[in-house]
């Protein structure tokens, strides 16, 4: 442990508006909790601390949408949220709120120890100001025409149709979201924090002092301090938040970025008297596990914070991940285009260990990844049920058909070299696995247990202790099986030891196994424990690599699975469940869009004669498999049935329908288009849309027809 004599793990506090998703535990949660259990398996003394940030724009906004107050918002979630981690076993000592009275307290006293430092410049800036509400907005509050699109919706920090990022001051006629009302400048004052000030310190504190941080972040902290920092403002107008403790600041909040952080410093109060040990004592070492988007607050504002308060430890590392894409596609809240951890608990009770085995598997740790149930399930499938259960119940079943259920010796005078190189693994699986732990490589850390248990399985293949069996049954009763021959001439006491130790040292192996899968697999962990009939205590750190775990003549319990099969029923439900997810939330903004402005209708193309009319090759098909095209969001790739053939037509689609919806309707095919390649698929077809205000409608007979008639 070095010089480090205690450990404070954070875990980035999500907002308190909505569920959690997959996306969001493959990005810190499960790191920081596998990092946590390792820690802990080592009997440091580590406190992880974790809670809902329940302020800022992105609360209101939730409110505002679902016509409820922030506090009915915050209270909700906070729950869901809470309940999601805890089934997925992501341990905290403590999961907090921003909300809590000690928080606003600490964050306040914070402030205040800065501002009576002189810590704070105060400026005077135009905002805008919505006169009928008596209130400055917040950007997302104001809405106007996007200079970009001329959508009349665009926000004052986004328009969400050409996706183009926004100041207020671009809006062509701003007014507000709450009123409706046209808005007005007027000047309001904040308190900023002089960040450039501390730009000499930071840069020894991360580009000289922590060059061991994942490039990705010290990357990003090297551009950031690179490029130059500036004052930025640390407080806020608004009624939702921490109250500006001073006397002149009525209707100013903390910014949200200024109280989230020492979030963690208050929920390590709450937890317990002892909190400064962790906080202002140099031999802590402080991790925030975090996701990309966070990365400039963990380490150039906080700290730049912390330095600014004085007493406070620094982060020693920050190891943040990218970003987990789903089925090829960015997570979207708003699109609904995510898998919400609570449903994944629902439709997966006590899978739990899958979840958390595929998301470290493919968790992001250098570059963005993408999650797809069918990679979900051969990770199940492939590995944790063929290689690690596997293993696990081969060493268990034959345990109890060979050696009477009981613990077999390892007869020393009958061991060979498979055995002792085996046993030369024990030690070797547990450095590299302590190894890629300390470095913040948990995929290549959870890589090394599966394979010590593929290790196991061909120590069990070469040594095959049921063909041990069946020979000592030959030499009893005077028969010979020729398969047998290389243990011609073998004693029966040699094959009774041979069988003994095989299993011998693949029951220690299981036991390994438990401690060296119980960061990353605490469910399975427990359950091998229990058939293993031993106590948490095994599960030290300090007895990982051991091959004395269980005492010969030990009896252990009868053989269970520790996971089962996904199938292929189970993924097609679940991408099935995201498009529909997708579908809902496209709907729903549909409805809530205000009614269509006037058709624009399409310009008339030049007259044609009836020869140009009578080229076209057009017949009615029936669509009988669609499919969406791999990393493409529009394209489906169908197969039609136009009588005498079946085409593959790729169609620009995606975002319309799901391919369930239209296996089985009947469509008009161009069919005689010179087929073109998409995506490296030949598309033999086009397929004919009737398009009503981006609504897109098949062009079918008004009857069913027999596939393949012409259309003329
Ligand atoms: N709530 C942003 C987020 O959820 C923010 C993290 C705060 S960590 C102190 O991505
Ligand atoms: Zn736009």
């Amino acid at each position: 442990m070095g010089k480090f004599n205690r450990y404070l793990i954070t875990a980035a506090l999500p907002y308190a508006n909505g569920p959690v998703h997959i996306g969001h535990l493959a990005g810190c949660y499960l790191p920081a909790d596998i990092y946590v259990r390792y820690l802990r398996s080592k009997k440091a003394d580590v406190k992880f601390v974790c809670g809902t940030d329940e302020h800022g724009v992105p609360i209101t906004i939730k409110a505002m949408k679902e016509n409820v107050s922030p506090q009915d918002v915050v209270d909700k979630y906070h729950k869901i949220i809470g309940d999601s981690f805890a089934a997925m076993g992501i341990s905290f000592d403590i999961f907090a709120r921003t909300s809590a009275p000690i928080h606003h307290q600490t964050s306040q006293d914070f402030f205040l120890k800065m501002y009576n430092d002189g810590l704070f410049e105060e400026k005077e800036s135009e905002q805008f100001f919505d006169p009928e509400k008596e209130m400055f907005l917040a950007d997302r509050y104001i809405v106007g025409t996007c200079p970009n699109c001329g959508n009349d919706k665009a926000y004052g920090d986004q328009c969400e149709r050409c996706g183009r990022t926004l100041s207020p001051d671009e809006l062509i006629n701003p007014h507000s979201a709450l009123s409706n009302a046209p808005l007005v400048k007027k000047k309001t004052k904040h308190w900023y924090m002089p960040l450039q000030n501390y730009e000499p310190w930071l840069k020894e504190y991360i580009v000289d002092g922590h060059k061991e941080w994942k490039n990705n972040v010290y990357g990003q902290c090297k551009s950031w301090l690179d490029s130059g920092l500036q004052s930025r403002a640390m407080t806020r107008d608004s009624n939702w938040g921490i109250k500006v403790p001073l006397p002149d600041a009525e209707g100013k909040v903390l910014y949200v970025w200024f109280d989230a952080p020492i979030g963690y410093i208050s929920a390590t109060k709450e937890l317990t008297e002892n909190w400064a040990d962790y906080w202002c004592k140099d031999d802590t070492k402080l991790v925030h596990f975090i996701g990309k988007d966070n990365i400039v607050f963990h380490c150039i504002i906080f700290p730049a914070m912390l330095k600014a308060h004085g007493g406070f430890v620094l982060p020693d590392n920050v190891p943040a991940n990218e970003f987990l894409n789903i089925e090829g596609e960015k997570v979207s809240t708003s699109r609904n285009w995510a898998v919400w951890v609570n449903d994944y608990i629902e439709d997966f009770p006590d899978q739990q260990d899958v979840l958390r085995y595929v998301l470290c598997a493919t968790a992001p740790e250098t570059k963005d990844n993408d999650f797809t149930w069918k990679d979900f399930q051969d990770r199940n499938n492939n590995e944790l049920v063929a290689v690690f259960g596997n293993f696990v119940n081969r060493a268990m079943v034959l345990m109890h058909k060979l050696c009477g259920g009981k613990v077999p010796s390892l007869h020393e005078a009958f061991i060979e070299d498979t055995d002792r190189e085996m046993l030369k693994e024990f030690g070797l699986a547990k450095e590299k696995i302590e190894n890629s732990l300390e470095n913040y490589r948990f995929r290549e850390a959870l890589a090394e247990v599966i394979e010590f248990s593929r290790k196991g399985n061909i120590y069990l293949q070469q040594n095959e202790p049921w063909i041990l069996a069946s020979v000592i049954e030959n030499l009893n009763n005077g028969t010979w099986n020729e398969k047998h021959d290389k243990y011609k001439g073998k004693t029966e006491e040699y094959l009774r030891a041979r069988i003994d130790i095989s299993l011998h040292i693949a029951l220690q192996m299981t036991a390994n196994l438990a401690i060296f899968s119980h960061p990353f697999l605490p469910f399975t962990s427990r359950k091998i424990c229990h058939l293993l009939k031993v106590v948490d205590r095994m599960l030290e750190w300090d007895n990982a690599g051991s091959d004395k775990l269980l005492s010969v003549g030990y009896s252990l319990r009868a053989p269970e699975l520790l996971f089962k099969k996904i199938e292929d029923e189970q993924v097609t439900a679940q991408v099935q469940k995201l498009h529909a997810g997708l579908k809902q939330a496209q709907e729903a903004a549909a409805a809530a869009a205000p009614p269509a402005e006037e058709t624009i209708p399409a310009p008339a193309k030049p007259e044609i004669q009836y020869d140009d009319f009578a080229k076209l090759d057009l017949r009615v098909g029936t669509i009988l498999q669609a499919e969406k095209v791999a990393k493409a969001d529009k394209l489906l790739k169908l197969l039609v049935d136009i009588g005498t053939e079946q085409r593959t037509v790729v169609s620009g689609i995606a975002m319309h329908f799901t391919p369930e919806d239209i296996i089985g309707k009947q469509v008009t095919l161009v069919a005689n288009l010179a087929p073109r390649k998409m995506r490296g698929i030949e598309s033999q077809g086009m397929i004919l849309m009737a398009e009503d205000n981006g609504k897109l409608i098949f062009v079918n007979p008004a009857e069913a027809v027999k596939p393949g008639s012409g259309v003329s």
